[in-house]
């Protein structure tokens, strides 16, 4: 495996991870969170989980293939986000906030960083059973901005392996000119297209310990597999942009809130 890592970081980015997200489209920093952070926002989701707090996602809405057909049929139940998780628990405002992450953010939009709550702004679940595949796609499907630069920033609570369902990313995939006719409606690479099977395999399997932190743009195609582990993954992202990278009016990226973090 061929995914370079970034040791733990308390410290700004150096000239040479600036310039590896921006040939990769991601960078991975070892260990960003600590085991306490993690164990406890792990407690919270849990807890959450068990007492299903709105707001939430379930597989069933999404429709994803294999997920439960409607909320009433078996594992229609099924949650894949904890939707707002900012305004869900102080310990994922704070991470959100957390100045590790938004001086990074900093250096590489190269101006003020904004959070938006449009979108991610969530605590990801992988379910074993009824926890579906998610197809290669960029993450700016999402989203409605001037420009299509926003970057995710995805905390592994947990081990995140191909086995229960963790990312897969195709590096520098960010900087391509994708043909409309190879994604389908939904904007997903369609599997069956000839053009798109080069790319499938550059893909590359991310694997994630506890605390690990990977930041990816918006316009990395990643996708992640289903959760053959007994366990539920859980993983915590949010989604930064450059405050002059606004979002487009009447679109639901403009309906949330969108807060400044930096000057
Ligand atoms: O965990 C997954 O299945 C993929 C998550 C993801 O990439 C997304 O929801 O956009």
């Amino acid at each position: 495996m061929n995914l370079h890592t970034t040791m733990t970081s308390n410290t700004a980015l150096s000239e040479t991870q600036i310039a590896q997200f921006t040939r990769d489209g991601f960078l991975v920093f070892r260990g960003m969170a600590d085991q306490a952070t993690c164990e406890h926002m792990l407690a919270v989701a849990t807890r959450q989980l068990q007492e299903a707090a709105q707001p939430l996602e379930f597989e069933a809405e999404l429709g994803y293939a294999g997920a439960p057909s409607s909320l009433e049929a078996e594992g229609g139940r099924t949650v894949r986000r904890l939707r707002d998780a900012y305004h869900r628990d102080v310990c994922f405002h704070d991470w959100a906030e957390n100045p590790r992450i938004v001086d990074k953010v900093r250096q590489l939009v190269n101006e003020p960083v904004c959070l938006t709550l449009a979108h991610h702004n969530c605590v990801m679940t992988k379910h074993p059973q009824y926890g579906t595949a998610t197809g290669w796609h960029r993450d700016i499907r999402y989203w409605s901005f001037t420009q299509p630069d926003l970057i995710c920033v995805w905390l592994a609570l947990g081990e995140e392996t191909s086995d229960n369902g963790g990312l897969r990313f195709i590096p520098g995939s960010h900087r391509l000119q994708i043909p409309r006719d190879q994604l389908d409606d939904l904007l997903f690479l369609r599997p069956e297209h000839p053009a798109n099977q080069a790319l499938f395999e550059q893909g590359q399997a991310l694997e994630l310990h506890q605390g690990d932190v990977v930041f990816f743009h918006s316009l990395l195609f990643h996708a992640a597999g289903v959760n053959t582990s007994s366990m539920v993954k859980k993983s915590v992202a949010f989604a930064y942009h450059g405050c002059s990278n606004q979002p487009l009016p009447n679109t639901r990226s403009s309906a949330s809130a969108d807060i400044r973090l930096s000057n």
